[in-house]
């Protein structure tokens, strides 16, 4: 029998902090699992070296449900984002084995092709509506058939999801940025730009937003209606997910398709919404909602009661993660769409391969397991350096919701 010889956990810089496990078998066959929880990069290492790694040595690695109910169940501390971030690391890296043991792709031993391509929305932003509009048309030239539009609200200076110069990249700085938020303000300007990008480019696309955790149920309930003519692919995020009633009351007051997941580690997090149908889109992630077994599951259910996948894509997610995901978008039945940044060029130094971008539809290639590869000496070349995301507060001093 084979078994699990080396796991090793890997911490890069190319351009942004990647924490990824390489699992080497007794075969020399490895696996890569994505590890990276933006801001906590090293809780989640830590985790792994201490406290995961010794576990795996000598282990079965074609186990691999047994693995995630033996790093699930058997730990006694349950679910949290550094737990799942390190037991999805695991998941993925034995399915990028037991793809090359089988000499498939793992979107083949999920069940098989299910679409021909994996829908992609992109990023459009803007520091006015103007720039937002221009990016808007940017996207749809290179082929994309679903873009999320954000704009800067006007009088606050670090309005969430609005790039400056080049990539997104909310994680910025050595210590959090303090930034400023006024839900009144963004109330008062955000449907109007959304009804803007409709005016100038039509329903032919699909236009997504994302309001990032930063309404409460009733605002965000009124927020819905004024864009319901708009016709939002989705609301993201509307309030935060942390009470699952809240979504009854948003439902009572807007026909606005709702996506929450992209902080939520677990099915039991997401359960009620699921099973309430309080929301169209779930949008956890292989890297932090416990691996490819663990999101399967929770699409499985999410397939029951008509909600579709709206996996989380942002650059802090490893071509890793981002290649996993568009082999289970690519199998399940009910994929919605998939969220895709695109990476600082660095990243591409460190991993080689992965899913890529033809037409506003992502694809896998046909390589044995997940197909990314690590370059060792690449990413020796890139040191690591703490990096946090912002920190937001209202205008009168108090936090906000991030
Ligand atoms: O680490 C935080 C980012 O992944 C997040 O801010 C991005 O909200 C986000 C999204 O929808 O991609
Ligand atoms: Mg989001």
């Amino acid at each position: 029998m084979s078994t699990i010889e080396r796991v090793e956990v890997l911490i890069t810089s190319p351009g942004r902090n990647f924490v990824t496990l390489r699992v080497t078998t007794s075969d020399g066959v490895t696996g890569l699992g994505d590890a990276t929880l933006n801001g906590r990069e090293l809780a989640v290492a830590s985790y792994l070296e201490n406290h995961v790694v010794p576990l795996l040595i000598g282990r079965d690695p074609a186990r691999i449900e047994d693995m995630w109910q033996y790093l699930f169940r058997g730990v006694y501390w349950r679910r949290g984002p550094v737990t799942m971030t390190a037991i999805s690391a695991v998941d993925t890296a034995l399915w990028d084995i037991k793809g090359k043991v089988a000499g498939l792709p793992v979107y083949q031993l999920l069940g098989g092709r299910s679409r021909e391509g994996v829908m992609a929305y992109g990023h459009a932003s803007g520091s006015d509506v103007e720039e937002m509009l221009d990016d808007v048309a940017r996207h749809l030239e290179l082929g994309y058939k679903a873009v999320r539009a954000q704009v800067a609200v006007p009088g606050i200076a670090g309005t969430y999801g609005v790039k400056k110069g080049g990539a997104y990249e909310p994680a910025n700085s050595a210590l959090p940025e303090e930034q400023a938020w006024s839900t009144e303000a963004y109330l008062g300007f955000a449907p109007g730009y959304l009804a803007a990008t409709r005016e100038r480019f039509g329903f032919d696309f699909h236009l997504l937003h994302d309001v990032h955790h930063r309404l409460t149920p009733i605002e965000a309930g009124r927020f819905g209606k004024d864009v319901e003519e708009s016709r939002l692919f989705w609301m993201e995020d509307p309030t935060p997910a942390d009470s699952q009633d809240a979504f009854r009351l948003i439902r009572k007051h807007t026909t606005t398709p709702i996506a929450v997941g992209e902080v939520l580690s677990s099915i039991y997090d997401v359960q009620h919404l699921i099973t309430e149908q309080l929301i169209d889109y779930v949008r956890c992630t292989v890297v932090h909602a416990g691996g490819i077994t663990h999101l399967r599951r929770i699409f499985d259910l999410a397939a029951l009661y008509q909600v579709r996948s709206g996996s989380h894509g942002a650059s802090d997610l490893s071509p890793v993660t981002q290649a996993a995901a568009v082999h289970l978008d690519t199998a399940i039945p009910n994929f919605g769409v998939q969220e895709y940044m695109g990476y600082p060029e660095q990243v591409a130094e460190v991993f080689h391969g992965g899913a890529t971008l033809t037409d506003g539809f992502l694809n896998v290639s046909d390589e044995p397991g997940l197909g990314v590869t690590y370059d060792d000496e690449a990413a020796a070349r890139f040191e690591y350096s703490p990096k946090y995301l912002p920190v937001a507060r209202r205008l009168d001093g108090s936090i906000h919701d991030w």
